[in-house]
């Protein structure tokens, strides 16, 4: 029997997006909308586990939106939307609270690597982030989930959740096992400060990003400044062990400049870190700031961007509630 196939996936509007986010999520966003019919939701609901300054959240929602705009995304192809317009979200996400278990949420290493040593004073939601996560997947039966590798986990979930929920109420296939599209090359784009974390918009130092809306003059800058290697540029991929950030200043440029990484140490051993920053910030300026000036232009008409998330959930609204028409009747909810 062959299923339909659906992509979803979702961006917190928590701030400038990132090249994390692009190579991580957005640009697999663009190309599956030409394969499958493509879900694209602004996060709202889930950037309020950490407490937003309303007036910044709803400009963040609209920024979100015209990066998804500007990457390509075609409001005539995929469905773009928020995902508190759509109140179908908040309504799964209860019923999968009480299908998923503390057990398997105590297991998410993204919450503790997020609340650290402060575990007690966290948001509940925070807490139960994947469920939320969850019932966005399943809400529309998707089928595919284009997500950086910093969600595997929570993607591992969802497939739990839906799992049990189809073994508990005896409806096998009921809900698809969501599966995670996760880049082969670049699946975690690091800081550039530190090779170990990842790229992130709640970093605090702006020189550990490239974001979307850089000038060429702050990513110029901030390449030159990002940590690299004293030693030249080796020819072999082993060499690289224990060097995280030249290892990543190399991948983003073999997957900027659409290269293997193999070819990229073959085409630039022994030369210093320098040559290799001159020509990533030429690729970065080259890819990223027209993506940019794209948003820049988008946020000055807020009222076209209001509008394709309005249009977008009256779409997104049949198909969630023709499904959840389904899941109430079989958790026997009148
Ligand atoms: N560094 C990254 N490398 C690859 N993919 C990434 N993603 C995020 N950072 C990287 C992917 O981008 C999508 C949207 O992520 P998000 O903004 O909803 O949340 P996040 O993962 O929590 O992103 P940030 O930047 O780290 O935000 P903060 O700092 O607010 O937590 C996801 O598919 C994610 O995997």
């Amino acid at each position: 029997m062959s299923k339909k196939k659906l992509a979803f996936s979702g961006v917190q509007p928590t701030g400038n997006l990132h090249l994390g986010n692009y190579l991580g999520a957005l640009k697999n966003f663009v190309s599956l909308q030409q394969e499958m019919e493509s879900i694209y939701c602004v996060v709202d609901l889930h950037a309020i586990t950490i407490f937003q300054n309303p007036k910044i959240l709803k400009n963040n929602t609209l920024e979100t939106t015209s990066c998804f705009l500007a990457m390509g995304l075609d409001p005539k192809k995929s469905i773009i939307f928020n995902q508190s317009s759509v109140s179908g979200h908040a309504e799964l996400a209860w019923i999968l609270n009480c299908v998923s278990r503390i057990g398997w949420l105590n297991r998410m290493t993204q919450f503790k690597d997020k609340v650290g040593s402060n575990k007690e004073k966290a948001s509940v939601g925070l807490y139960i982030y994947p469920n939320l996560m969850a019932a966005d997947i399943l809400l529309y039966k998707a089928t595919h989930v284009p997500v950086g590798a910093d969600q595997k986990q929570h993607l591992e979930l969802s497939r739990d959740i839906a799992q049990k929920f189809n073994k508990d109420f005896n409806c096998e296939n009921f809900f698809p096992l969501p599966e995670p599209l996760i880049s082969k090359n670049i699946s975690r784009v690091m800081s550039l400060r530190d090779g170990l974390k990842k790229m992130s918009k709640s970093e605090e130092s702006d020189y550990s990003r490239i974001n979307l809306k850089d000038s060429e003059d702050e990513i110029t800058k901030k390449i030159k400044k990002a940590k690299s290697d004293s030693a030249s540029i080796p020819d072999n991929l082993k060499s690289l062990n224990g060097k995280p950030e030249a290892l990543n200043l190399l991948t983003l440029y073999s997957e900027l400049s659409n290269q293997t990484l193999e070819k990229v140490l073959a085409e630039m051993s022994g030369k210093e870190y320098s040559f290799l920053k001159k020509n990533l910030t030429e690729l970065l300026i080259e890819q990223i700031c027209p993506v940019g000036k794209e948003i820049n232009k988008l946020m000055d008409d807020k009222s076209y961007l209001s509008s394709i998330l309005r249009e977008g959930s009256k779409k997104a609204q049949l198909i969630a509630e023709d499904n959840l028409k389904n899941i109430r009747e079989k958790v026997g909810l009148i």
